[in-house]
């Protein structure tokens, strides 16, 4: 008796196949178990994602076995490989039905021991059906009436414990002394010290106030972290108090939500703050989880307006050549392969989305920040950096917008802080320090 065929895994694999315009291309770094060949893994990888399981199939057509992953170019000595996937298989503006493919069963595999996915080229016919972002860096000028950024966002703290008083109090203090955006920490959303719809109502007094003062435009981060129809609410709220902006946990939140609310914003005119706490869960480790890089395309495909994505310099894990690829994704219309690194991506029409950098920044460092950026099309946010200072919320702020000025102006901050008592005091107490 012939021993039927088990298992199909190698019909997954296509040396000679070159991809279509329209196919969507997936880059995995995989680590494979010992009991498997390199094939065997590429073979597994690309089945998993698009239509295969773990044997043959008598409900198998020609028609379908063409919607295959193909694993067409690996690098045996870098363990990567390039799966391609005709478009028929994705489902445009869905978001959770991609990453249930290029991200969902293969990480689960036996035979696989570590697998990252590092980046995707999403083909413009998949790109046609997302919306992207509301306004992106034009918000800088639709919100805020600048010619120019970096914006300068400030998030009260502690992070959470403070009262809506306390709150609306180092609010106005940094209003008024010249911040752009109070941004509600990552944990803070509506806790009994904090009522998100009392929290809303005082800010939206306090901005009234500080945009009489100063004849500047303000605007607020509030977050609506919640249970999705909550979101919504949350949002609708923050609106009726004439703010144009809100803010998200997009990773806690999940995918699905984000695409929720971003089919809010058309209607109500506003911009989307992106926080991404939890991302270091899957992207810290270069070996397995799925890079930043990835989840940074994948937002601004959605069409969050602004997303962190790290300091170089800061208190949180964010190396300079990451961050930098990043920046680019975010702000450039066309973006160019690096090998292992990040794959070709063409935007189309979709609008860039505002870089943030943030964590364990203050004056002394800022320089440096925005030298390594490189643009003023971005969002500088200090915390700790801004309510640390020996004289509180007010002089902090001005210490920062003094370190920004200086930085424009081409000048050291030593020089700047001759004049300048506020950033005088910041360089005593913190000097140039990295935080780790
Ligand atoms: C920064 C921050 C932000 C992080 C997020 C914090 O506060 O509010 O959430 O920057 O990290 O809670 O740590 P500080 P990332 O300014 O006081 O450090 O930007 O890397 O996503
Ligand atoms: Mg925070």
């Amino acid at each position: 008796m012939v021993k039927e065929k088990i298992e199909w895994y190698h019909d997954f694999i296509d040396r000679k196949y070159s991809p279509k315009k329209d196919d969507l291309i997936a880059l995995y770094y995989f680590d494979k178990s010992e009991e498997v060949s390199v094939d065997d893994t590429i073979g597994r990888l690309a089945s998993e994602s698009s239509i295969g399981t773990w044997t043959t199939l008598e409900t198998l057509d020609n028609r379908i076995y063409d919607m295959r992953g193909r694993a067409f170019w690996n690098d045996e000595h870098l363990n990567l490989v390039k799966i391609a996937y005709p478009l028929i298989l994705w489902e445009q503006d869905n978001v959770p039905q991609l990453m249930s493919g290029i991200a969902g069963n293969i990480f689960g595999m036996k035979a696989i021991k570590n697998l990252r996915l590092i980046d995707a080229t999403l083909p413009l016919e998949y790109i046609k059906g997302s919306k992207g972002p509301y306004m992106g860096v034009e918000a800088i000028q639709k919100i805020f009436k600048k010619k120019e950024g970096p914006l300068l966002a400030c998030v009260p703290k502690p992070k959470v414990g403070l009262t809506v008083e306390q709150h609306c109090e180092i609010a106005w203090d940094f209003w008024s002394a010249g911040g752009d955006l109070v941004k509600d920490d990552e944990n803070l959303t509506s806790q009994s010290f904090n009522i998100f719809e009392k929290r809303v109502e005082q800010m939206a007094k306090t901005r009234d106030k500080a945009e009489n003062e100063t004849g500047e435009m303000k605007d607020a981060l509030i977050n609506v972290t919640a249970e999705t129809y909550e979101m919504e609410n949350r949002v609708k709220v923050i609106h009726d108090h004439g703010f144009k902006y809100f803010m998200v946990d997009v990773v806690t939140t999940g995918f699905a939500s984000v695409q929720t609310l971003r089919n809010l914003v058309d209607d109500l005119d506003m911009a989307i703050h992106a926080h991404r706490a939890m991302h270091a869960t899957f992207t810290k480790h270069y070996t397995h989880g799925i890079s930043m890089y990835f989840l940074a395309k994948l937002m601004r495909l959605i069409g969050v307006d602004n997303i962190h994505i790290g300091t170089v310099v800061g208190k949180l894990d964010s190396p300079k050549e990451d961050v930098l690829d990043m920046r680019d994704l975010l702000l450039n219309q066309e973006i160019s392969e690096d090998k292992g690194r990040r794959l070709a991506q063409s935007w189309g029409n979709l609008k860039p989305t505002l870089p943030v950098a943030s964590g364990g920044l203050h004056p002394g460092v800022l320089p440096e920040v925005l030298t390594v950026y490189g643009t003023t099309d971005m969002i500088l946010q200090v915390g700790g950096g801004i309510h640390g200072h020996p004289e509180g919320t007010y002089s902090g702020t001005k210490a920062t917008v003094q370190a920004i000025d200086a930085w424009r102006e081409g000048i050291s901050l030593e020089e700047k802080a001759k004049s300048h008592s506020e950033l005088q005091k910041a360089l005593e107490k913190w000097g140039y320090l990295k935080p780790v």
